[in-house]
């Protein structure tokens, strides 16, 4: 049974970490972890905790940018900080960020906020279970929360 860690944060207008963990227990027979943070930048050592102390097989690492110029540099070094900690422990760390002016309005963010987190949850089972699945979608635009994209010249 593989062991799953959520890292989440309080900075987030929606609770992230929850609707993980409920996507994944409808999904996948595992034992869960979670951790709730501040913000982004306390993700990266939140996961590799996860990882080196908890056991982890693989990481969720769930944030809100806000929409304000320093709330990306922000979010910059925090995806920065989730890469290093991926290569530190040669784990993966699926980094789900929702930046806060993705979002028409706070409805449109609610969306946003549970239908990536659920699609990266999904990813993560795929990535544990049934890796070839991922082979099979390879090239075909797949985004997580708003629409696919097209593939392209074929
Ligand atoms: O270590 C304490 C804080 O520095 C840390 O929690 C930061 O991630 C908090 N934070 C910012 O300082 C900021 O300017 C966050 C954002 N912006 C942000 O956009 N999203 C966050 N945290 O989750
Ligand atoms: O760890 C899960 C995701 O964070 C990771 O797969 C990212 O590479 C996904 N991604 C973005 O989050 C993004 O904002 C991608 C792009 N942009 C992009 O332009 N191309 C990608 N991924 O392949
Ligand atoms: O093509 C439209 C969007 O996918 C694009 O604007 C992405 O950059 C949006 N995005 C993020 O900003 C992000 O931090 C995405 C992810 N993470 C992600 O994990 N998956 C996405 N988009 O499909």
């Amino acid at each position: 049974m593989p062991t799953i860690g959520i890292a989440d944060t309080t900075f987030a207008r929606y609770n992230m970490g929850a609707a993980a963990v409920d996507e994944l227990k409808q999904r996948i027979n595992a034992k869960i972890i979670r951790v709730t943070v501040p913000g982004i930048k306390d993700l990266p050592v939140a996961a590799k905790k996860l990882i080196e102390e908890q056991n982890c097989d693989i990481v969720m690492a769930l944030g809100m940018p806000g929409a304000k110029a320093q709330d990306k540099t922000c979010a910059h070094e925090a995806s920065q900080g989730i890469i290093m900690a991926q290569l530190m422990t040669n784990k993966h760390i699926i980094e789900v960020f929702v930046h806060e002016d993705e979002g028409r309005d706070d409805k449109e963010l609610a969306f946003l906020m549970d239908s990536r987190t659920r699609e990266h949850a999904q990813n993560v089972v795929k990535m544990l279970q049934s890796p070839d699945q991922l082979i099979k979608e390879a090239g075909t635009g797949q985004r997580e929360g708003f629409a696919d994209a097209k593939p392209v010249g074929q």
